[in-house]
């Protein structure tokens, strides 16, 4: 157990008692939420401390504290298990739905007796959610299509890709653990980096299968045993994920990854494509006349079926296998080509929560030549900030940069994109800014040709470097705003601004989709881990892979340019 286990245990305390109190303001849930904030913040390690030790780091209380030590010492927490009891997985998964906030849910199980989407379905069908006292028809409705936009079915939900990636580490990190294990991965629509999963394939190389079966069954991820083999175990964790692990043994792991990580539809064009060669390809291996011609590795079966190897992002088989044939695969963008993060905030949001230094600090250690500092816009309520306090913050970060000489900073802004299509400041204010995202924050509700013509008179503003989360989804809970793309891209590809494909895992927003046809409109992409803290730079490779998705190259990005090229062409806005 760690720090980290520590800060989901009590992100899930927080979750539970907001649904609990029927309110995310309550005292308790603040009390939770502050106890994160600072021991992040903190940046220490708290499974070894006491309990006066931890009620010294800013935010937690003596209460909380006696929460982490159960946790640490018992595994689990008696509050918790509690609150998990009375708000299953299926009901939990309702708050998630724009317009049912917690006091609602609470309303709607006491009235109603509702307690799972299937339920929900039947009161908004039969027109009685309108009979609930702060509900109304008008409210019905939008539920209603809430619930359409999300893609929420019931039994057969799949999972956002935010959910799966820390359970799917967590599961393969502890299965790497285990003796006799060479090597786990996890597989599937998850290594193929779908926005959302139907459940996680985990592929384990070891010559013994029952030690990994066992740790699988008894793993504190693991609610429940959906089935138990000598070689494959599938759990439910609690949030009513699935997860398949299945070991193979060492010389068939590249096959078996292969086959695992599918897609279906890709697989089915390999097999094709060994048949025509007189060979036979299943998870074993790639056979020729019972001679295995490759199994070990992923790389040696391409290989052998006369193929480029194809990177995990693009086995949709929508013509992967004819460019690895033909030797036209996209040169893909990887991590290692980023040298600068161009959506990054601070303290002077108010929702950031590393100093300007931290951030600064972990850019260098990151490995960057650059960073753009984008702290809000003053539109945006309470986090924004006035032009005094913009013009401070770029003293401070010339200052800053002179101190270091060793990153070069960009002074720059997060603008806020109106209804109407307009910013922050005035022209001449935006001017002083060496790079400004411009992002919406509002107004999701606005039909399609409304956000569309918002979006492209942002970018007609020439003060705009980037569109930064374009549709401001958060994939599973909230649908993004309805937008005409091709003549955004139109307007991006004329105007010779970015478009931003952002590392939250629940954002992905370019989506892949939307990268791809914007490479093909010719738009230049920017990848961005629109971090709030110090934690959160790892999302560069989350966007590295959601680009590369969309079939995106390094001479499509921004930020792998060198410093020089980069800021001629960020200087160059029109
Ligand atoms: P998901 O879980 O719905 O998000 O999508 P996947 O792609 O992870 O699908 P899953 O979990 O049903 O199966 C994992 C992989 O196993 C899949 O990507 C390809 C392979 N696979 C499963 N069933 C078949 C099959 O009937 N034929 C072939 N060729 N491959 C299969
Ligand atoms: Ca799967
Ligand atoms: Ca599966
Ligand atoms: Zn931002």
């Amino acid at each position: 157990m760690n720090t980290h286990d520590v800060i989901a245990m009590l992100w899930e305390l927080h979750a539970l008692t907001v649904l609990d109190e029927g309110s995310p303001q309550s005292f308790k849930a603040r009390a939770y939420e502050n106890a994160v904030r600072g021991i992040e913040g903190a940046g220490v390690d708290v499974t070894g401390l006491g309990k006066s030790e931890l009620t010294k780091i800013k935010g937690v209380g003596g209460s909380t504290a006696d929460k982490i030590l159960e946790y640490v010492t018992t595994g689990k927490v008696d509050k918790i298990e509690r609150l998990r009891a009375e708000y299953p997985p299926e009901f939990v998964v309702l708050s998630k739905i724009p317009g049912v906030g917690p006091k609602t849910l609470k309303t709607l199980r006491s009235e109603l007796g509702i307690n799972d989407l299937d339920d929900l379905k039947d009161a908004i069908a039969s027109e009685r959610l309108r009979t609930v006292s702060g509900l109304g028809k008008t409210s019905e409705e939008k539920i209603a299509k809430a619930i359409e936009r999300l893609g929420m079915h019931g039994k057969d939900r799949r999972t956002p890709i935010a959910e799966a990636m820390p359970i799917a580490n967590r599961l393969v990190r502890d299965i790497e653990g285990i003796e006799g294990v060479e090597r786990a991965e996890y597989c599937g629509s998850l290594r193929r980096f779908a926005e959302t999963v139907g459940d996680i394939d985990i592929t384990v190389a070891a010559l013994e299968g029952e030690p990994v079966m066992e740790a699988v069954r008894t793993h504190p991820l693991a609610a429940d045993i959906v089935a138990a083999g000598e070689t494959k175990t599938s759990i439910l964790s609690r949030e009513g994920l699935q997860v398949d692990v299945r070991v193979v043994a060492p010389d068939q792991f590249g096959a078996a990854t292969l086959y695992f990580t599918g897609s279906k539809s890709h697989n089915i064009v390999l097999r094709q494509r060994a048949i025509d060669r007189g060979m036979l390809l299943n998870e074993y291996g790639l056979f020729a006349e019972d001679q295995t011609v490759a199994s070990r590795s992923e790389e040696e079966i391409y290989a052998a079926l006369d193929l480029a190897y194809i990177e995990p992002p693009l086995r949709e088989s929508s013509g992967e296998v004819e460019a690895a044939a033909s030797g036209t695969l996209p040169d893909l963008v990887r991590r290692e080509h980023i040298r600068g993060d161009l959506h990054y905030h601070t303290t002077r949001s108010g929702d950031g929560r590393s100093s300007l230094e931290d951030m600064v600090q972990a850019a260098v250690e990151a490995g960057y030549e650059y960073v753009a500092i984008t702290d809000h816009g003053e539109d945006l309520a309470i986090n924004g900030s006035s032009r005094e306090e913009m013009l401070a913050h770029r003293d401070a970060i010339r200052d800053l940069e002179q101190r270091r000489g060793d990153i070069r900073l960009l002074f720059g802004c997060e603008l806020n994109i109106g209804s109407d299509g307009s910013l922050d400041y005035d022209p001449e204010f935006r001017a002083l800014f060496e790079w400004s995202v411009a992002s919406v924050h509002s107004h999701f509700d606005l039909d399609v040709e409304t956000q569309t013509a918002r979006i492209i008179g942002a970018i007609s503003k020439g003060s705009v470097n980037v569109i930064g989360h374009l549709t401001g989804r958060y994939i599973g809970r909230r649908p993004g705003i309805d937008l005409d793309v091709d003549p955004i891209l139109e307007a991006l590809a004329m105007t010779g601004v970015g478009l931003e494909v952002n590392g939250a895992l629940d954002r992905l927003d370019a989506s892949s989709t939307v990268v791809r046809r914007a490479l093909a409109a010719g738009v230049r992409l920017v990848l961005s881990t629109d971090s709030h803290h110090t934690s959160e730079l790892g999302r560069m490779d989350f966007a590295v892979r959601n680009a590369q998705r969309g079939w995106g190259e390094r001479s499509d990005v921004a930020n792998a340019l060198p410093l020089e090229e980069f800021e001629a062409w960020a200087h160059n806005r029109s």
